[in-house]
């Protein structure tokens, strides 16, 4: 061959090879989206997103050289990042502590103060056993205290907050791989089992915290045995697509709700997941019913191991008519944990305090609006603060 074809040879592969590199390099180049979806908290993180708009899209386009291919995925906010922006919200939602504390720090407070605080209490759904001992205390320590230094006042009352939410209870979600119930096969998961009346936000709460335990590096299986609605298994199989979580349905509606729990505690434990969350129906139609449904939905699901956690969902917005609801539930089955949702929408935070001691259980987490990522583990700390303004 001519030396001057080998020449011009090489010469076409450095043009044609360069040109390609240079141009996937601008595609790679084309996806801001992706870079700022890994950015540090900004105030704009702060606001409430749209529905379906979560800032941290991820395509198989934007992956790796080699990686598998995936439809589009989202990967959910850290802990530490959706903890600072709740807290913000729930500040913004205008606590009841900001208004005791503003009569409080008159000083000197006079009965009509006293009967201002009483009300501004009661009215926060604190109850009026807990309103009257908190007016108690509140009373001894402003005699004691004599000044209206705003800065001492504060330090008072946010004591006497937290200790009525309890810093002491267990709040973590018990993720503890199980013990294999006798016979079962596989490596059995974690299991949550969610509950609560119809609207409360069980389906959502569902998806939130598949996303929660997905930013935790841990692997997840939803289970939709709200089989009463079609929409459900449809809302709960949306949420598991977008953080590639598996969901096992039934695609009849009106299936055993039970069958598909067992399905999910099953498919969980041959995946060897860590975790299997179940959704429900909350049909109350009456306490027997609700008991035999749920009590049959944990009788399978421990055929494959104990349930660790069942949690009751209960709409913060609702006061006492929530809770009477709760008590049903917490009868009908036996609940390890509360999950507070809409608090966003409440400036009443005293039912915080209201559901643990009426249900003696903790509020183990909280949902502060309708965005993928708003649920986090509840703090008293941060949430006494938010109250405090
Ligand atoms: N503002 C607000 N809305 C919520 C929250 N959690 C759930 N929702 C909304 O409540 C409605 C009912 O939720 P869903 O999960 O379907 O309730 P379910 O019937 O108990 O499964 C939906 O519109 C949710 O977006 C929350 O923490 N804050
Ligand atoms: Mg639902």
């Amino acid at each position: 061959m001519e030396p001057i074809l080998i020449v011009l040879g090489i010469i076409l592969v450095i043009v044609v090879g360069g040109g390609l590199w240079l141009y996937a390099g601008r595609r790679r180049g084309q996806v801001p989206d992706d870079v700022s979806a890994h950015k540090p908290m900004s105030v704009e993180d702060l606001l409430p997103s749209e529905e379906g708009e979560e800032p941290s899209g991820e395509t198989a386009s934007d992956a790796e050289p080699g990686a598998e291919p995936v439809a589009t995925l989202e990967s959910p906010e850290s802990i530490p990042g959706r903890m600072q922006r709740l807290r913000a919200r729930l500040a913004g939602a205008g606590g009841f502590g900001k208004a005791v504390l503003s009569v409080l720090s008159r000083g000197d407070l006079t009965e009509e103060d006293w009967e201002e605080i009483e009300d501004t209490l009661l009215t926060s759904d604190l109850g009026i056993e807990v309103t009257t001992s908190l007016m108690d205390e509140l009373r001894t320590q402003a005699k004691v205290l004599g000044t209206s230094d705003p800065e001492a006042v504060r330090t008072v009352l946010r004591a006497e907050l937290l200790k009525l939410v309890d810093p002491s209870l267990d709040r973590s979600l018990n993720l503890d791989r199980p013990t294999p119930a006798d016979g079962a096969q596989g490596t059995p998961a974690a299991a949550i089992l969610m509950v609560g009346v119809n609207g409360t936000g069980k389906t959502t709460t569902c998806g939130k915290l598949a996303r929660v335990l997905v930013a935790q590096d841990k692997t997840v299986v939803l289970g939709a045995a709200d089989t009463f609605r079609a929409a459900a298994a449809e809302q709960l199989s949306t949420w598991g697509e977008r953080v590639g979580v598996d969901v096992v349905r039934s695609e009849k509606e009106g299936a055993d709700p039970a069958s598909v729990a067992y399905d999910a505690a099953r498919r969980a434990a041959d995946q060897e997941a860590d975790v299997v969350v179940v959704d429900t129906a909350g049909r109350l139609q009456n306490k027997a019913g609700l008991m035999d449904e749920l009590g049959k939905i944990k009788r399978v699901m421990e055929k494959i191991a104990p349930v660790g956690e069942i949690l009751l969902v209960l709409d913060a917005t609702t006061g006492q008519n929530g809770m009477r609801q709760a008590q049903v539930f917490s009868e009908a089955v036996g609940i390890t944990g509360i999950v507070l949702t809409k608090l966003d929408g409440t400036a009443k935070g005293g039912i915080v305090v209201t559901v643990q001691r009426e249900l003696g259980v903790p509020v183990k987490l909280v949902g502060l609006g309708e965005g993928a990522d708003d649920l986090a583990p509840f703090d008293p700390e941060g949430f006494v603060d938010a109250l405090l303004g």
